[in-house]
């Protein structure tokens, strides 16, 4: 099964892409489909849209688009709950020791990466930015 990932802005930003994508691919995922986007402000609403009246939208809209972002389809057994593990909590202060956010993370509001939280969103989100004929 697919789910999808986005390296965040602050993570391209401070280099540190190489390295989240091999802590990725050492804990089993394969990349099937990946784009370097700078996500429009309306992009961005729309990937967000559950959010919307959440009173960190607006921040979060303006962080997503501060630059570059790296979205991928990533492929293994039970991928999206693996990946949510892998990715850690929210808030780096909160993810487990060894979690992608943990590490590379600088805030709950700047958290290095995105991943989906449910099968029917992973399946949104896969298409949101990759088209079936693109992916690998
Ligand atoms: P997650 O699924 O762990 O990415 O977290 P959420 O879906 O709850 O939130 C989506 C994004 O909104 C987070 F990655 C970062 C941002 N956010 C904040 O900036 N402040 C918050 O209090 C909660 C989320």
């Amino acid at each position: 099964m697919r789910t999808l990932a986005i390296i965040k802005p602050d993570a391209m930003a401070s280099g540190k892409a190489g390295r989240v994508l091999a802590h990725l691919e050492s804990a089993g995922f394969r990349v099937r489909a990946a784009r370097l986007v700078r996500l429009s402000q309306a992009q961005a609403e729309a990937f967000y849209a559950v959010h919307r009246e959440r009173p960190f939208f607006r921040p979060l809209v303006a962080f997503m688009t501060s630059g570059p972002c790296l979205p991928m389809a990533l492929e293994r057994d039970d991928a999206v709950a693996r990946l949510r593990e892998v990715i850690g909590a929210t808030d780096p202060r909160e993810a487990a020791p060894g979690t992608v956010r943990a590490l590379y993370a600088e805030s709950k509001e700047r958290n290095a990466i995105h991943a989906s939280d449910s099968p029917e969103n992973a399946t949104r989100e896969v298409a949101f930015f990759f088209p079936e004929a693109d992916l690998a």
